[in-house]
């Protein structure tokens, strides 16, 4: 393997230093323009007293120097050294005005950081390391300073321009240009910086805090946009008040303003007062956008503005600490989207997310600790594990110290911190001082990375009413960390008696019974047993009720247990989560009798319990949804040792034809029914619970190959006034063989072609099809005018969801799914690095295929290894792949 030209850096938590030199305030200057942007950065600056060095050194990449002042003297040449990363000024005095002066070239930004040009719109991405690529600044989150911002451009060609903060002065030049100056009163690091200047349309709104101040509310989209505002503007006005309510956070500025753009490398951005976000996270009409658009803008937009305060008035020390933001405000905002709909879908969309991402990253090459101890390339570690396990750790600490404390925990925290760069410690310090409750061994799920296994023994004693239950822990290594200390793992359980009822639970030692149902219980070694006394009869257990802790439980469970919890567990998730290891042995069991070849049945119990969830399919629809979802084949890859990934695709393919014609009937009439009560479309939780059972037994249908559902799913997408109604019967079509399916392709692209974001979704529904030449179609779409390369949407929607999301075209056996990919990274490494590195995410679980797959993979990977002048993003993940497999 040959490295780049020169291997990439390794930055390590455990060399942390204070920076040498602090800003106090930024006066930023820009003169906008696609080709030539030139920005005038004044800086006063002051040694930090805590630390020795006298050398000030900024960072800075692909600048253009022009020019370099202290004090109002121009620097020569010879008075600073410059590298393509940094730039050095020795010998600067204890305080000093600095002002340099730099040209970048929006235009040519194709790797969407720092300020780029996107369609007519000048934007920017600055976190975490993009304000380098605008000025030189020591960029990192712990300088924190307030920012002045004075923008100029031609006005016609310009009419908005915008940046953080408020809006402090405007005014025209004789020359058709204009300017406007914005001032952002709190302190932020460089990463919270943005600018935003084009033709935009603006909506406005407004919201009352709750101390009586009025905040102006603006969203600026594209013009053809114009009525897709007002689902982003309600969910902004009820992620403000959801604040104030749970957690007593108030908003700071006098307006606080969203953007949409089309090209952007994530979903979105908390830049102070001013929001940018990927225009699919944040745009939406009935028309236009599926019950599933609406629901994450609502959660996106939440998660944002939660920033405010998780992230912007108390942010992060450096960049290990990214999770102290970010898992924080992923829990709040799961919770802002628990609380607005069904509090049980939400929590059975985060587990599955967790399960099958997360953990496979846990498992895989790249698994790193919530706070990771050292990585190559910060952009690489916006990942599954700092978002979604991070939300877990918090939400652990919660089911710790109980919701109250948890609100003075966060209350210590807000108040303590204020105007800070915090770390994750300090985090769970103000937790624990608020609640005086010792989180000395939980700490370890920030340091310790991988899934730990919770493995279950229990005992029951008919003559002395004793129930025994064995915890045991253990978490298998990672990379970097062979040993494991056993976590605080909270286990939240109930018991169940034999007619499914909550049997009393108290614990030996106490005097009374817990007064709820479920209790917590604190498994903190490797092995513990808890008993509890006066158990009448011998209990079934629910365990890790509401999944407590983001662990794997190893309880041998029969179907009968299984089914019986599916069947009678108080706790929603938990009879979600039986029913879907109910799935999984079934699918296991049907692939082993493939290998056997015997005949396939599905068993008995499964069927009875498929049957009574359809019995009382009107009582909660979105649950019954859930609860008739097969587990994903990537899933079902997970749990076997080598994958097999045909066989799994049969079996699941063969139980849900055999669940669509046993239960046609059903199926059919509740179809129906739902059909028949169908509305106007509006976005809440009742509506969408019914579309979504609705859509679901469309696709049962679908599966028990009968011409006639074709017909019934052809007609729903011609009766259709909803995007969700719509792209669910494409999506079955596409599955398809035929003139049909070809014909709905054709009509929905002539009907939609005016708008990024339907063909993204049109892109999507042929990138996931099971039909076998899908590969062909997808190599064909990029050549569609729709596709472009440096579109991460159109990316994502194409190579992504093909590489992710259709594992048995992807893992084709001829290798031709991974020689694609690994060309696709080829191409995309010299456009956009992060979106290239992320891509590459596909191969993550490469080593749980059987030998010939790896062995393609791993001549793929090489592949990607020996390009020259790899980015850093796709070198450090390729690099820790191939490691795995040595
Ligand atoms: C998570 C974000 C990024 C990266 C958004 C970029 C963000 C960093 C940014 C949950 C909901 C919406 C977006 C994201 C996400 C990966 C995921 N600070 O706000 O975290
Ligand atoms: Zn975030």
């Amino acid at each position: 393997m040959t490295s780049p030209v020169t291997t990439p850096k390794e930055t390590f938590l455990a060399d942390y230093k204070q920076p040498d030199f602090l800003i106090d305030n930024v006066n930023l200057h820009f003169d906008l323009d696609p080709q030539h942007t030139k920005v005038i950065s004044t800086l006063s600056v002051h040694k930090n007293p805590n630390t020795e060095t006298a050398d000030c050194v900024l960072d800075g990449e692909q600048l253009e120097l022009v020019s370099v002042k202290i004090n109002g003297r121009l620097l020569q040449g010879n008075e600073y050294l410059r590298t393509d990363k940094q730039l050095l000024i020795s010998a600067v005095p204890e305080q000093f005005d600095l002002e340099i002066v730099t040209i970048i070239h929006p235009d040519k930004n194709t790797a969407l950081e720092g300020l780029y040009y996107s369609g007519s719109l000048l934007c920017t991405q600055c976190e975490a390391e993009g304000f380098r690529r605008i000025t030189y600044y020591p960029d990192r989150p712990d300088v924190m300073a307030v920012f002045t911002v004075t923008i100029a451009a031609d006005k016609a060609a310009w009419p908005i321009m915008l940046a953080n903060g408020n809006l402090a002065e405007q005014g025209v030049f004789e020359d058709g240009r204009h300017w406007v100056r914005w001032h952002d009163p709190h302190p932020k690091p460089s990463y919270l910086f943005a600018l935003v200047a084009g033709d935009l349309y603006v909506q406005q709104d407004s919201f009352t805090t709750m101390s009586g101040r009025e905040v102006k509310l603006e969203i600026f989209v594209d013009h053809e946009n114009s009525h897709k505002c007002d689902h982003a503007l309600m969910s902004l006005k009820q992620a403000m008040l959801w604040d104030e309510k749970t957690y007593g956070r108030e908003y700071d500025l006098d307006v606080f303003m969203i953007v949409a753009v089309n090209d952007f490398n994530m979903g979105a951005m908390e830049n102070k007062g001013l929001n940018i976000f990927n225009a699919a996270c944040v745009l939406a009409s009935p028309e236009t956008a599926t019950d599933n658009d609406y629901y994450t803008i609502q959660s996106i937009v939440g998660h944002e503005y939660f920033h405010n305060w998780s992230g912007n008035r108390v942010t992060c020390r450096d960049w290990f600490q990214l999770s102290l933001k970010e898992g924080f405000t992923v829990l709040r905002d799961q919770q802002f989207s628990s609380d607005l709909n069904s509090a049980a879908v939400q929590r059975i969309a985060d587990v599955n997310q967790l399960r099958s991402m997360q953990f496979a990253e846990d498992a895989g090459p790249m698994a790193h600790p919530v706070r990771p101890a050292s990585f190559i390339e910060i952009s690489n570690f916006y990942t599954v594990t700092i978002y979604e396990k991070g939300a877990e750790v918090v939400g652990m600490i919660k089911t710790i110290v109980g919701a109250e404390g948890f609100r003075k925990g966060t209350d210590l925290y807000f108040k303590r911190h204020d105007g800070q760069a915090v770390t994750t410690d300090d985090f769970v310090t103000a937790i624990e001082d608020a609640t005086k409750v010792d989180l000395t061994q939980f700490r370890r799920w920030y340091s310790q990375a991988g899934t730990p296994v919770v493995a279950v023994k229990t005992h029951y004693d008919h003559a002395k009413e004793v129930f025994s239950l064995t915890l045991s822990q253990t978490c298998p290594a990672t990379p970097d960390q062979a040993e494991k200390q056993p976590f605080h793992i909270p286990v939240a359980l109930g018991l169940l008696d034999a007619d499914g009822n909550a049997m009393p639970l108290q614990l030996k030692g106490e005097n009374l019974a817990a007064l709820s149902n479920t209790i917590v219980l604190s498994l903190t070694e490797a092995e513990q047993t808890f008993t509890f006394v006066n158990v009448e009869s011998s209990p079934v257990p629910s365990l890790l009720r509401g999944f407590s802790a983001p662990v794997r439980l190893d309880a041998i469970r029969t179907s009968s247990e299984l089914a019986f919890l599916m069947a009678n567990d108080s706790d929603s998730f938990n009879r979600w989560d039986a029913g879907q290891q109910l799935f999984i042995n079934v699918l296991l069991g049907l692939v082993s009798a493939m290998k056997k070849d015997v005949e396939l049945a599905v068993p008995h119990i499964l069927v009875e319990q498929i049957e009574s969830v359809l019995e009382d399919a009107d009582t909660d629809p979105a649950l019954v949804a859930k609860m008739l979802s097969i587990p994903s084949e990537n899933y079902l890859a997970a749990q076997m040792q080598p994958a097999d990934v045909d066989a799994i695709h049969r079996a699941r393919e063969f139980l849900k034809t055999t669940l669509a014609k046993k239960f046609k009937k059903q199926f059919s009439a509740i179809y129906q029914y739902l059909n028949e009560q169908k509305k106007a479309y509006a976005f809440n939780a009742d509506d969408m619970a019914k579309r979504s059972l609705k859509n679901t037994c469309l696709s049962f249908l679908m599966a028990s190959n009968d011409p006639m559902q074709t017909q019934r799913c052809l007609k729903q997408m011609k009766d259709a006034d909803n995007m969700t109604d719509l792209l669910a019967g494409l999506s079955l079509m596409a599955d398809q063989k035929g003139p049909e399916a070809e014909h709905a392709l054709r009509a929905f692209y002539e009907q939609w072609q005016h708008d990024r974001q339907v063909v993204d979704k049109w892109l999507t529904v042929q990138a996931l099809s099971k039909q076998s030449d899908t590969l062909l179609r997808v190599k064909g779409l990029m050549k569609h005018p729709a596709f472009s390369m440096k579109n991460p949407n159109n990316v994502r929607a194409v190579i992504g969801q093909f590489c992710r999301n259709n594992p048995i075209n992807f893992h084709a056996k001829d290798g031709s799914g991974y020689a694609f990919l690994a060309e696709q990274i080829i191409v995309l490494d010299k456009l956009n690095p992060q979106v290239a590195s992320r891509q590459l995410g596909a191969f993550n679980s490469w080593q749980q295929y059987d030998a010939d797959r790896q062995a393609m993979i791993k001549k793929a990977l090489n592949n990607i290894a020996s390009q020259k002048g790899l980015s850093p993003d796709v070198y450090e993940v390729v690099t820790k792949y191939l490691a795995a497999g040595e």
